[in-house]
Order: structure tokens, then C-alpha cells, then sequence
């Protein structure tokens, strides 16, 4: 098969954009000047280039042309707009688009390339009289870095469907292309296995109301696909596991206290073989149900002090080996679980403490940052990781669940992810990054404003040029799209002291 590519190389060398002003991100090139035509939202159309590779009947493309009519026009009536002007202006009431390679029915991937209709949506203005509008502006635009993530985390809270939903609307809006899935943790597990359906019935906050049931979990999967987003699970093991228990009697590592099981419960067990036969089951239905190439396997935080109580565990260190270091018990847990879901045919990404603790892994595994100062700068970490040749995402700038007084998005605009000593060859293993929305504090009542417009700021670092620093402008700007998120029916916060024309329609 010939690497299906998805979409097309934005080239929208037609007619269009206004002052730009809420373009968000900023393109990497962009030529725009004072003409302009009129656009009759009776009459505009999206069309087929005639050479294109995908015609009518691609899915992907079809139903953006709906949903960028929606988000361009509304719903009628409009005002037409008077004789004179109609006299006066061109009209321009198709958009053409042509794509080199179809890709209508795949699934996005790291290699995917993107879509224009967005980029299309935010040149198209208004004038007061309620016309459409179009500068003639020619841009060229892709992306800086493939891997442009956002992550939810559904079980500190558990996320109703249209949550996720609605986020990955917005997503697409900021040209955001992955979503990153935390979908289970030590507060509750609602991701419903057909294999083990014990593990939501004793391990969800509600079996009945707060899980994904596989038709959930395809609904969100081809979702986001039509959106160009690739959803990336994450089933985080061996530590962030307790809510694995109660469903899989065995699983976890019973805690000892004074030479006594305490009745609490460690990081998954690494001394049974039965643990890696669940994994082998359980990651066989992950790897079927998602489609994704790769799965992120976790591998953060584990916490010694249970596997250092139990005598079993002590026993098996023994036998392995390992002395007194458990970094090597860890390491032995995740390349046995590595290599399971490798036989399955899918690559993956995992936190840094794999890198950290040295854990032999496969050459094309992902690594992502999350910590920021230790055991070293993050800087430092991407140098280290990349130097050894492996991939690397950034998250420990971009954590969108804290919150400061104040203008806090400045601080993830500034960060610039090659900013770290190391050759032109490890800068290019720097495939992208992720605005994190760990769920601790948060739920369906303030995930919106929480995440936009704040998470932006980490979607035009990852998009533009390393060139764009101005914060000015991109305050202008982000507080312009802001206004359009509003506009769009999204309840985003405000950036700072101010209006929007639009507000409260
Ligand atoms: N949950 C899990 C979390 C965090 C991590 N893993 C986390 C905690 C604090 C910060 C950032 C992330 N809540 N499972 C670490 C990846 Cl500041």
C-alpha cells in the first residue's frame, strides 16, 4: 500500500482573507491585499478540483464542506446585500480544492497531511450590514510538527461523550491533530472491555453511566478521524493502576505492613505470570479496538515502597537479581509488557521514566517529557533523549489543568521545543508535543473555558514558524480567534480586559 496520505498540502492559491486577524495559527506563508470579494452564502459552494485524487463521495472531505458551510455562514436567513454594491464588488462563491492523494476512508497517521477549510473559515469576515467577505490572499501552510496533542485525562473525572466530542471540534479549529486518550487511572476505570467487563462493573465511578462502551469509543475514534485527529490511548501500567483491582483479583501488588498484607494495594504485580497473561489478553482487545499505530503505555510515577514491603516481590528480586534496585523490576515489567503489544503489531509511546530508568526499548519507540526540572531540565531531557536517538514529545511547559492569576498562555507561547544544545539530527527526532488537561479539577463544567483559549498558545508553537515570538501579536490574534470561539458556540475565557462584538447573541 502507498503510504495513504490524508489530505492535501494546503495551497490555497485562490482568492481570499481579510486583515487576518484572527488567523490562529498563523500560516507559514501568507500573502494577503486590500481587494476583495463578496461571498453569497445562498450560492457559495465547495467543489471538487477536477484532477483532484479524492471526488465526491470521500468522507472526509464531503463532510467538512458541511461543516465549514455551518461554521462559515450559519444557518439563513442572510441579508442580501443592496444593488450598489452588488454592482461593485466580484463575486467569488466557490472554493476549489484539489488534493494529490485521496485518503478518504483511512485513518490519519503521523505522516498525514492536513486540511485548508479551517485555515479557509479564517479569512472570511463580516461586514456590518451582515455581507460575506474574502481578501484575495494566497497562503501556503503546513505544519512545524506532526505530532500537535491534546490530553484528557477521563478518570479523575469521568468526561461525558459530548465532552470529548465537542473538544475535538475545537481541536480541529487550533489544527490540534492528536488526541491524546488518558482514559483510565487510579481514581476509576471506565473504558468498557469486552474481554473484562469486571474492570468497569467494579472499577468505574458508575458501571452503568460513566464508562465507554465500544460504540463510544467508535464514535470518538471516527469523530476525530474526520476531523484529520488521531486518537492515541493511553492504558498507563504498571503504576496509576488502582482501579484496576477490584476487577482483576491478583493484579496489583498486595501491600505488606509489619510483615502483614496492610489491605491496600501497589503498582501491577511484576512477579506472576498471570499479569502478563492478562496484559497479553487485554492489549490484544486495545490494539483491535484501537486503530491508531501507536498506544502509550504509561510507565510514570511508580512508587517502590509497596514492591519494596512485599515478601513475594523480594523473593523475585532475589531470583531475578535485581539487588535492592527496583528501577530493574520496573524495567523488567514494562520490556516483557513492550514486547507483548509490539507482537501486536503496533509502536508506542510511554513517559519519560521508561527513557530515565533505562528500560531497553525498541529504536522507534516515543518518549514524552513531562517533567520539568527533574532529574533534569526538560531542555536537558529532550537533549538526552534525542541524543540517544529516540523520538521525543514535549508536555512539561504545556499543563493547561494549572492555573495562575494573570496571562499565564504567555508562558507555553514563549517556550521554543528546540531550544536545547544538540545537532540539527536530534532537533528533527522532536516530532511535536502536548497541551496535558490532567483531570484532578476539572470536569464537564469547566473543561471548555479551562482549555481555550489557553491551549492555543501550545497549538501555534507547534503549528508556525519558530520565528513567531511576538506575544503582542499573537495576543491580537488569539484574542480576535477567541471571539470566534465564542462565535462558534464554544464557551472560551477570556484573555483578558475587553469584548467581543459578537457576545452573548
Ligand atoms: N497523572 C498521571 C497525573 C500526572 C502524571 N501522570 C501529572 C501530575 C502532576 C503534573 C503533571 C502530570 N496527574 N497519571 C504525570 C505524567 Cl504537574
Amino acid at each position: 500500500m502507498a503510504g495513504p496520505r490524508l489530505w492535501f498540502p494546503l495551497l490555497l492559491a485562490a482568492a481570499f482573507a481579510t486583515w487576518a486577524t484572527a488567523l490562529w495559527p498563523w500560516p507559514q506563508y501568507i500573502q494577503t491585499s486590500h481587494r476583495y470579494y463578496n461571498l453569497s452564502p445562498y450560492k457559495f459552494q465547495f467543489r471538487y478540483h477536477s484532477r483532484s485524487a479524492a471526488q465526491p463521495g470521500c468522507s472526509v472531505l464531503d463532510e467538512a464542506f458541511l461543516r465549514y458551510r455551518k461554521v462559515l455562514f450559519g444557518s439563513g436567513p442572510w441579508p442580501r446585500p443592496n444593488l450598489s454594491e452588488k454592482q461593485e464588488k466580484i463575486k467569488k462563491n466557490k472554493l476549489v480544492v484539489s488534493v494529490s492523494t485521496a485518503g478518504c476512508t483511512d485513518f490519519p497517521t503521523l505522516e498525514s497531511l492536513e486540511n485548508c477549510l479551517e485555515t479557509f473559515s479564517q479569512v472570511v469576515w463580516r461586514s456590518s450590514d451582515g455581507a460575506f467577505f474574502v481578501n484575495k490572499t494566497k497562503i501556503e501552510d503546513f505544519p512545524r510538527f506532526p505530532h500537535r496533542g491534546l490530553l484528557l485525562d477521563t478518570s479523575r473525572h469521568y468526561l461525558p461523550l459530548f465532552s470529548i466530542l465537542d473538544t475535538l471540534d475545537v481541536m480541529a479549529y487550533n489544527k490540534f491533530n492528536v488526541f491524546h486518550w488518558h482514559i483510565v487511572d487510579d481514581s476509576s476505570f471506565p473504558y468498557e472491555s469486552t474481554t473484562f467487563p469486571e474492570l468497569t462493573r467494579k472499577g468505574a465511578y458508575n458501571p452503568v453511566t460513566h464508562i465507554y462502551t465500544t460504540q463510544d469509543v467508535k464514535e470518538v475514534i471516527e469523530y476525530a478521524r474526520l476531523r484529520g485527529i488521531r486518537v492515541l490511548v493511553e492504558f498507563d501500567t504498571p503504576g496509576h493502576t488502582l482501579s484496576w483491582g477490584p476487577g482483576i483479583p491478583g493484579l496489583l501488588t498486595p501491600c505488606y505492613s509489619e510483615s502483614r498484607p496492610s489491605g491496600t494495594f501497589g503498582p501491577v504485580n511484576p512477579s506472576l505470570n498471570n499479569t502478563y497473561e492478562f496484559m497479553s489478553t487485554f492489549f490484544l482487545e486495545i490494539s483491535s479496538v484501537f486503530p491508531d499505530f501507536y498506544l502509550h503505555l504509561g510507565g510514570d510515577e511508580v512508587d517502590f515502597t509497596c514492591w519494596r514491603s512485599n515478601p513475594d516481590i523480594q523473593a523475585f528480586m532475589k531470583k531475578k537479581g535485581f539487588g535492592d534496585d527496583f528501577k530493574q523490576l520496573e524495567s523488567f515489567y514494562i520490556q516483557t509488557l513492550l514486547d507483548i503489544v509490539s507482537a501486536y503489531g503496533k509502536g508506542y509511546v510511554v513517559w519519560q521514566e521508561v527513557f530515565d530508568n533505562k528500560v531497553k526499548i525498541r529504536p522507534d519507540t516515543i518518549i514524552q517529557v513531562w517533567q520539568e526540572e527533574l532529574p533534569v531540565n526538560y531542555m536537558k531531557e529532550l537533549d538526552l533523549i534525542t541524543k540517544a536517538g529516540f523520538r521525543a514529545l514535549l508536555s512539561a511547559p504545556w499543563y493547561l489543568n494549572r492555573i495562575t492569576y494573570g496571562p499565564d498562555w504567555k508562558d507555553f507561547y514563549k517556550v521554543e521545543p528546540l531550544d536545547f544544545k544538540g545537532t540539527p539530527e536530534q532537533k528533527a527526532l522532536v516530532i511535536g508535543g502536548e497541551a496535558c488537561m490532567w483531570g484532578e479539577y476539572v470536569d464537564s463544567t469547566n473543561l471548555v473555558p479551562r482549555l481555550w483559549p489557553r491551549a492555543g498558545a501550545v497549538s501555534e508553537r507547534l503549528w508556525s514558524k519558530s520565528s513567531m515570538t511576538d506575544v503582542k501579536f499573537a495576543f491580537q490574534r488569539l484574542s480576535h480567534f477567541r471571539c470566534e470561539l465564542l462565535r462558534r458556540g464554544v464557551q472560551a475565557q477570556p484573555l483578558n480586559i475587553g469584548y467581543c462584538e459578537q457576545e452573548f447573541e
